[in-house]
């Protein structure tokens, strides 16, 4: 049957009746899904239900351009992007989808005039939290910026059962509780179980000669685990694009446990299905590495293997022959958690489709392409060669071969350099045997990048020195972005207006534009308008505070916001012995003058990570002191804000005065939460870190709040003997800021709690908080001297956000897609246009 016959014979209601972009359209199908889907009526019905009525009422305008794209790009044979994820923190999507779709105000009014409060439906969507942080929070991102330029695109990655747990603070400790996401059901997924395919897993490997003298390798599986697809339309922003984001959820395939329970072993049968099923069933709280742990192995094997597969289904199915698989797609692996696709690749090549190794290595390396995001050594994936043999014994094989290949040409390139060979070889050999899998995905890849300027330069003099030497043609930078739809449109609506109305809407697609506002920061009407912006969404997130955190905060005090996953090396312990400092001072001169200021923090512990939760009670610490305190009379607030999250940060952002970006230098790959604070008009305190130092750039030095020792300068410190005690002794105020932490000031009297926080800085200090204590207190002088004189800090603030155009993520996707995956826009044309127009 022909698709475009058979699209235009399924609807022969106009679209203008049924999948309308208006209001009574809209009010229409929201009405037909309350009752036909949800099975409910207003007397009956929930918030749930009503937000579930909408959802598949917008859902209703997905499919038709998710249809029209597939149909487009099966048509046009499209090369496809496939950005491999072991995490989208896609965050709620009713919101975005409504803006992308241009209704966002016609869906409001359509709820209004059901007599029902919109905001309150949105606030109904438990978001698919299925990411630790920035890296998964990237993905998203840029799977947004790919739609809306029309790059053909899939996104690839698990659909975790249970996404990053649920924060809440009791006694100021953090308490997690598991994300129950799928509770009420996820409208926006469909479930595509006639693509399940099949992933083995463990057992061994039989070599075999054949009669040609070809040799052959069976890999027998000891498990067999059925992946399924749920697909989600990602839009365009007002375009008809809906790529999709594939994730697949672990089954356990019927006819392997059927055999067991012919064995008569039920029990058995139905472990293995529960084991099966486990895969997909968590995702790993950590943003750092945690080694060693099987079923983490287990879970970037199965959904690479369900990728790669159904990127060959999509193959076949178009009738292309697999040599020209790197033509079709472009793969580009988010970190090393995926990099096992490289020998899994070659295995299906190779083994399942009698490709000869040269050719299916050619094939391998032109398909992938490798974005590290990390230089902490910790964080550096290796897996303990038996385990790894024990879960994957034929990529073992296939890796060692993979070495031995590339090692001899390291030989031959390097005559004599063993110390080179053993530093680049895929298998560290230094003490007990590790696979290294950023070296599997450099040899296996023809692009290599890091995520900011100072972050590539570091990997090409440091953690991948050997790897530059050897190919300086495959690295390149790609620094982050962020997309402006979901984090300033939908996050900052009042912002969105004024700016809008002041320079039209094309700086949504192209935030370049937002230039356009520079002139505007001299015109005195333009900058109180930007104030009483920030002053309404500042007032907004008080109200938030008050409700969680059972505190009052002045929305005319500062804004002073660190969000961001907690961690020593963001050192949000360098901002409390900033606001300890500040404690003092005013204890010390009751009547000092000091600009209100209110700090906020928000951000989850790895649940193991011990010093990382003691951050948080130190900091939930210090906000029971200095709140209670009469004697700082208002002048310092301090909150946690429980559960960081995309939603919470959507809240937050728009409200920021100052965006803390404080991790020691060399640490941070790039940060992102440092754009989505910059583009909602925050100024920046922050280290020579990351994107800091671009934003620095583009911002220019008079507009950004900087402090402390740039990357060389640590290393230095680090090779001269660091003495952390020593500035300790030598720095009066910074001596009584760590004293009152370790007597018990924030603890009670307890002087045991804050101990093991107390004595890694005094002794260790790892991060160098000592050593840039004292740059960042006078930093922060400067920003409370700036803040006092608020047209000039409205100045700079409007040229912080009139600047931010580098940092969308557009601009990241088309850097990407000019060196790296030179995949063409392909528009797409709606199927049933034609019935509109007739
Ligand atoms: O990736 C972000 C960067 O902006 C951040 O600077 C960087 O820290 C972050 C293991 C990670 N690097 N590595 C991770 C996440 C999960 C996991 O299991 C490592 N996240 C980053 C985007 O480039």
């Amino acid at each position: 049957m022909d698709t475009r016959a058979a699209a235009a014979a399924v609807d022969h209601r106009p679209l203008s009746e049924r999948a309308a972009l208006n209001k009574e359209a809209l009010k229409q199908s929201f009405l037909d899904n309350l009752f036909h889907t949800q099975g409910k009526f207003p007397a009956l019905a929930s918030k749930s239900d009503y937000y579930l009525a909408l959802a598949y009422a917008v859902r209703e305008r997905l499919l038709q351009r998710w249809i029209s794209t597939a149909a487009e790009y099966m048509q046009k044979g499209a090369r496809t992007v496939s950005y491999l994820s072991a995490e989208f923190l896609m965050g709620p999507h009713l919101g975005n989808n409504l803006i992308n779709l241009g209704i966002y105000d016609e869906a409001k009014q359509a709820m209004t005039e059901l007599g029902l409060n919109f905001d309150e439906l949105l606030a109904q969507e438990e978001e698919p939290g299925l990411g630790n942080g920035g890296l998964g929070r990237l993905a998203a991102c840029f799977i947004d910026s790919m739609a809306t330029l029309e790059i053909p695109s899939l996104g690839y990655g698990i659909r975790y059962e249970f996404g990053i747990f649920h924060q809440s603070i009791v006694d100021g400790w953090q308490v997690e509780k598991t994300d129950k996401w799928l509770r009420y059901g996820n409208p926006w997924e469909l479930q595509r179980p006639e693509w399940a395919v099949q992933v083995k897993l463990g057992g061994y490997t039989e070599h075999r000669s054949e009669e040609d003298g070809t040799l052959t390798v069976r890999w027998i599986p000891s498990r067999l685990v059925s992946g399924v697809p749920y697909d989600t339309p990602i839009l365009g922003y007002r375009n008809n694009t809906a790529n999709t984001l594939r994730l697949w959820s672990a089954q356990a395939p019927e006819s392997f446990d059927f055999e067991v329970f012919n064995r008569g072993d039920y029990y058995g049968a139905v472990m293995q299905k529960m084991s099966s099923e486990n895969l997909s069933k968590v995702l790993y709280p950590n943003d750092e590495h945690e080694g060693g742990k099987e079923l983490r192995l287990e879970q970037q094997y199965f959904f690479v293997s369900c990728s790669l597969q159904d990127m060959i289904r999509i193959m076949q199915g178009q009738r292309l022959p697999l040599e020209h698989f790197h033509e079709k797609f472009a793969v580009q692996l988010n970190d090393t958690h995926p990099a096992i696709a490289v020998a899994e690749l070659m295995r299906l090549l190779v083994d399942e489709h009698k490709m000869p190794w040269n050719r299916a290595w050619q094939v391998t390396c032109k398909t992938f392409a490798y974005t590290n995001h990390t230089l902490m050594p910790e964080a550096l994936e290796r897996w303990p060669l038996p385990l790894f043999k024990k879960v994957l014994p034929r990529h073992l094989e296939i890796i060692f071969e993979i070495n031995a290949r590339f090692l001899d040409e390291v030989r031959r390139r390097y005559p004599g350099d063993s110390a080179r060979v053993a530093r680049l070889s895929l298998i560290d050999e230094s003490g007990p045997r590790y696979v290294r899998m950023a070296h599997l995905a450099c040899v296996g890849s023809h692009a290599i990048n890091g995520v900011a300027e100072l972050h590539t330069e570091l990997l090409k003099s440091d953690v991948l020195r050997d790897f530059y030497e050897l190919w300086p043609n495959k690295f390149s930078n790609k620094t982050n972005g962020v997309t402006p739809r979901r984090w300033m449109v939908l996050a900052n609506p009042r912002l969105t207006r004024l700016v809008s109305d002041s320079i039209g809407e094309d700086w949504i697609k192209h935030l370049d534009q937002l230039q356009k506002l520079e002139p505007l920061a001299e015109s005195a009407d333009f900058r109180s308008h930007w104030r009483e912006i920030k002053r309404a969404n500042k007032r907004a997130l008080a109200e938030v505070i008050a409700r969680r955190c059972n505190v009052a905060v002045d929305p005319d005090s500062m804004f002073d916001v660190q969000v961001k996953r907690i961690h020593e090396y963001k050192r949000q312990h360098l901002a409390a012995l900033h606001i300890i400092a500040l404690y003092l001072q005013l204890k010390a001169q009751p009547n000092l003058e000091l600009a209100p200021r209110t700090f906020i923090f928000g951000g989850k512990a790895a649940p193991g990570y011990r010093m990382a939760k003691l951050m948080i009670k130190l900091i939930t610490g210090i906000g029971d002191v200095v709140n209670r305190d009469p004697m700082v009379r208002d002048r310092l607030k301090v909150v946690f804000l429980p559960n960081f999250s995309v939603t919470n940060g959507q809240r937050i952002y728009p409200a920021a005065d100052l965006s803390e970006q404080i991790s020691t230098a060399g640490k941070e790959a790039s940060g992102t939460g440092n754009m989505k604070f910059q583009m909602n008009g925050a100024l920046t305190i922050g280290t020579m870190d990351g994107a800091n130092i671009e934003i620095r750039e583009v911002v220019g030095a008079d507009n950004f709040f900087l402090f402390g020792l740039t990357t060389p300068q640590v290393y230095a410190l680090q090779a001269q003997g660091y003495r952390p005690h020593d500035w300790y002794e030598q720095d009066p105020q910074l001596r009584e800021v760590i004293d009152m932490i370790r007597d018990g000031y924030f603890s009670r009297g307890d002087a045991s709690l804050f101990r093991p926080l107390v004595d890694s800085l005094l002794w260790h200090d790892p991060y160098f908080l000592f050593a840039d204590f004292r740059s960042y207190v006078e930093c922060q002088q400067r920003v409370g001297e700036t803040w006092v004189d608020t047209e000039r800090w409205t100045r700079m603030s409007i040229l912080n956000s009139a600047r931010s155009g580098k940092f969308s993520s557009d601009r990241s996707i088309r850097d990407y897609t000019k060196d790296i995956w030179h995949a063409p826009s392909v528009p797409v044309e709606l199927l049933t246009e034609h019935h509109v127009r007739a």
